[in-house]
């Protein structure tokens, strides 16, 4: 029989790769790049695209007026064997424009080169003007029924499955800037019901800067970076952040839950997600509750410590994008509970007497529980980031039967603002056409024409009223659906540029907030201030901002104060007392470990670390494995050798949430401590050990990460100057009896009573 090519070679892969997929088997380590290996030399044969990868999904082939085409879900892509030119005519050659012989002058005959280079001058849109950096999935939210006294909308029915794509975004950085900067997080879903698109677009913290869309452009340009010199990308940390902030003190709330860990998460996976302001659901009866919508993730609200984003930030700026996507390549789906609060719909729109319309105050969960209503996973990656997670076009407005919205007049400003920028973005009003932002629902809408219009429109009469085409459309009543405005009152009032009084309130939920931390969390917010003001070169801004420190808490203003070494200023008005709200601090629960990322440090006992990488698998946790040189371990026997994923060149502590010794190695090729940056400087006693894993051990063990040390890996430990009774480190364990004490630790995301007062936590909510 003859040898099949490689090109069979890897279509077989291929479909080997579908079937685990299918059969719900994890590929080990996620994030090669392509759907099979691919071959050393070029192939040559022509043959078929590879299909994409078993992770990836793509926009439901619907037409661009929301009719299913039943088409597959490649339908959209280039596939056949063939270069072509964009009109489909074959290409013999790629590689040579046409030339008046070898040596002579490119000929302007030359229609491919033409083609080829015009599109490509083309291939930029503009990026968002703020969240401009993000990362997207498919998912499916499944309703539980429970929103049913309160809202008619038809996917928060029990069990009613709909599909979703979701994108996070960072608030400032530009599309190529790093994921762990300090900054808001966008969280954005879109839903496509049976009753058109529903988009809740939401951040990862509850407040907003401003309590007027009007005011967005000012806090926009003052936290993008400086318009002379460009500095800093992605950063909040300059003087005219700190300048509009401290001068306009409604920004002060979000601005603290910015300097808190919520600023720096370590997942997107482990973000909560508000929809912000008070929207309005209305029920089959027609009666309206107000609600605050919330998203809490499975894995818990899990953030980095500071130090870590910053390492991050250079050894790998894609941090966040790249944990999304191969959580889902390995078949750890995210999931959050999309949850509700709601509150009576009366006229003065305030509950407990916080305003309700007010986009800078939540409402304490103790005072109104969130009530889950369905449950998000996202199980799928994008098949191009382009089409889906770049053109993907998200607003408030889109909304479905059974959702409105209420006078927030942030919200207002957004409702007109997406629309908007969308014409710029996507370069025309036809963006509703792209394949990632069509409903999944026929859409009849008698807009026509425009630029890239996709749409191929029959009928003579795209007016209302008409006889031409029989009067059609028609349009629909209560009981087909239609989107019906809540006929909210309003009250007879004279035109003014005024807020409610309440607004002016800026104070109190900043303390609330700040009451409701953990002694760790205090530090780190402390701290970030420190930094963050410290990086200004103003001394005014500087002093501005102690002042609004003084009126949220004398001891924070006091501590940022000693770092900045200026002196700490009396508050101008008496801090009020607040009750604190334990539900906003991240600490003191336990959490699921899916997902988490453990380094396994590779000794000279191969066994013990098989065993050890097999116990950490079914855990549901993903191994990397770490040692001096890359290749492959071979573990004995006919057992198969073991991959080295990260050598102690490529690895730095930061990937890892949690590591195991299986073993002390010694040092390893380019173990150079004297010229090594990594290597820092050696410990006395770590002669014995590469000095980038003392390193790596070092670093963890400031970042609160759990150390467990097998076969041997105590000597690594000592080495590095680490206690092994030291809280959160275990030494001296079996192979087999490190990953049960390994999950008790990671369950509590990190290891935060090994420093102390940190570790004086008694009397808080944790
Ligand atoms: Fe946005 N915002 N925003 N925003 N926003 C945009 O829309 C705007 C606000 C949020 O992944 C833009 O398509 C105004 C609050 C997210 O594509 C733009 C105001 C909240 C995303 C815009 C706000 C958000 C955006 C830029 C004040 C949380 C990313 C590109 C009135 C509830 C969506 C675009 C994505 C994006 C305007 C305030 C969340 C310019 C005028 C409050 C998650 O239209």
């Amino acid at each position: 029989m003859q040898e099949p090519g490689p090109l069979k070679k890897i279509a077989d892969k291929v479909v080997d790769a579908v079937q685990n997929a299918a059969s719900g088997e994890r590929p080990e380590v996620p994030g090669a790049p392509g759907a099979a290996t691919p071959s050393v030399a070029e192939p040559v044969e022509p043959n078929g695209p590879l299909p994409p990868k078993p992770d990836q999904a793509a926009p439901r082939p619907v037409t661009a007026t929301g009719r299913d085409t039943g088409a597959g879900a490649t339908v959209r892509s280039q596939d056949g064997r063939f270069l072509t030119n964009a009109q489909g005519a074959r290409l013999p050659d790629g590689d040579h424009s046409l030339k008046a012989g070898p040596r002579g002058p490119v000929l302007l005959q030359d229609h491919h080169l033409r083609e080829k280079i015009t599109h490509f001058d083309h291939e930029r849109i503009p990026e968002r003007v703020v969240h401009a950096r993000g990362a997207a999935a498919h998912g499916v939210f499944r309703g539980y029924g429970t929103a049913g006294a309160v809202c008619k909308a038809a996917f928060l029915a029990e069990d009613v499955e709909t599909p979703v794509f979701v994108r996070f975004s960072t608030v400032l950085g530009s599309r190529g800037s790093a994921d762990t900067v300090r900054d808001t997080r966008g969280f954005a879903t879109k839903f496509y019901t049976s009753e058109g698109v529903f988009d809740l677009v939401g951040n990862n913290i509850p407040v907003f800067f401003i309590q007027d869309a009007i005011k967005f452009p000012d806090v926009v340009h003052a936290a993008k970076p400086h318009p002379d010199r460009e500095i800093p990308q992605a950063q909040s940390a300059h003087d005219t952040f700190w300048d509009f902030v401290t001068l306009h003190t409604e920004a002060t709330h979000h601005t603290l839950w910015n300097m808190s860990d919520r600023g720096i998460p370590r997942s997107f996976r482990t973000m909560e997600g508000f929809g912000i302001h008070t929207f309005r659901l209305v029920n089959a009866e027609g009666a309206s509750t107000l609600v605050k919508w919330h998203w809490k993730p499975k894995l818990g609200v899990h953030s980095m410590v500071w130090e870590e984003a910053q390492l991050v930030a250079g050894a790998d700026p894609d941090f966040h994008r790249r944990d999304l996507a191969d959580a889902i390549e390995a078949g750890a789906f995210p999931q959050w509970e999309l949850g509700i609060q709601t509150f009576p719909d009366t006229p003065e729109q305030t509950f407990e007497g916080i305003d309700l319309l007010d986009p800078t105050k939540i409402v304490p969960e103790e005072l109104a529980p969130v009530r889950p209503v369905g449950l998000l996973t996202l199980n799928a990656n994008p098949t191009n980031f382009f089409a889906e997670t770049e053109q993907v076009a998200f607003h408030p407005g889109h909304l479905v039967p059974g959702i409105d919205i209420t006078d927030d007049p942030l919200l207002s400003g957004r409702l007109f603002s997406y629309l908007d920028t969308q014409i710029t973005r996507l370069g025309g009003p036809n963006f509703a056409q792209i394949p990632i932002n069509r409903t999944h629902v026929p859409v009849n809408d008698m807009l026509r024409d425009g630029f890239h219009q996709h749409a191929v429109h029959s009928g003579v009469a795209p007016y209302k009223p008409n006889s031409l085409d029989g009067g059609c459309p028609f349009f629909a009543g209560a009981g087909e659906h239609a989107f019906i405005e809540y006929p909210t009152p309003v009250a007879s009032a004279a035109k003014v540029r005024e807020a409610p009084a309440s607004f002016a309130d800026h104070f109190s939920q900043p303390r609330l907030f700040w009451a409701s931390m953990s002694p760790v969390e205090r530090e780190h917010i402390i701290a970030a201030y420190t930094f963050e003001l410290g990086k200004c070169y103003e001394q005014a801004v500087k002093e501005r901002g102690l002042q609004v420190l003084a009126r949220i808490d004398a001891d924070l203003c006091a501590q940022v104060a000693a770092g900045l070494g200026l002196p700490a200023p009396e508050p101008t008005e008496p801090p009020g007392q607040v009750r604190p709200s334990p539900a906003l601090s991240q600490l003191g629960r336990t959490w699921p470990v899916d997902g988490r990322v453990v380094g396994l440090v590779a000794g000279n006992d191969p066994g013990a670390l098989a065993t050890v990488r097999r116990a950490v698998l079914s855990a549901g946790l993903v191994p990397l494995v770490i040692a001096g040189a890359g290749g492959e371990l071979r573990t004995g026997g006919d057992a198969e050798p073991l991959a080295v994923q990260r050598t102690f060149d490529t690895a730095r502590s930061v990937e890892f949430d949690a590591i195991v010794l299986v073993g002390a190695p010694g040092p390893a090729q380019g173990a150079n401590p004297a010229r090594d940056a990594k290597a820092g400087t050696p410990q006395p006693d770590s002669s014995g050990i590469d000095p980038r894993l003392v390193l790596m051990l070092t670093e963890a063990y400031r970042h609160s990460k759990p150390l467990v040390a097998a076969a041997g890996g105590q000597s690594a430990l000592q080495a590095a100057g680490i206690a092994t009774n030291a809280p959160g480190v275990l030494a001296g364990l079996g192979p087999d009896e490190v990953v049960p004490p390994l999950i008790d630790l990671l369950a509590g995301h990190r290891v935060w009573h090994r420093f102390p007062p940190s570790s004086d936590l008694a009397g808080q909510n944790v």
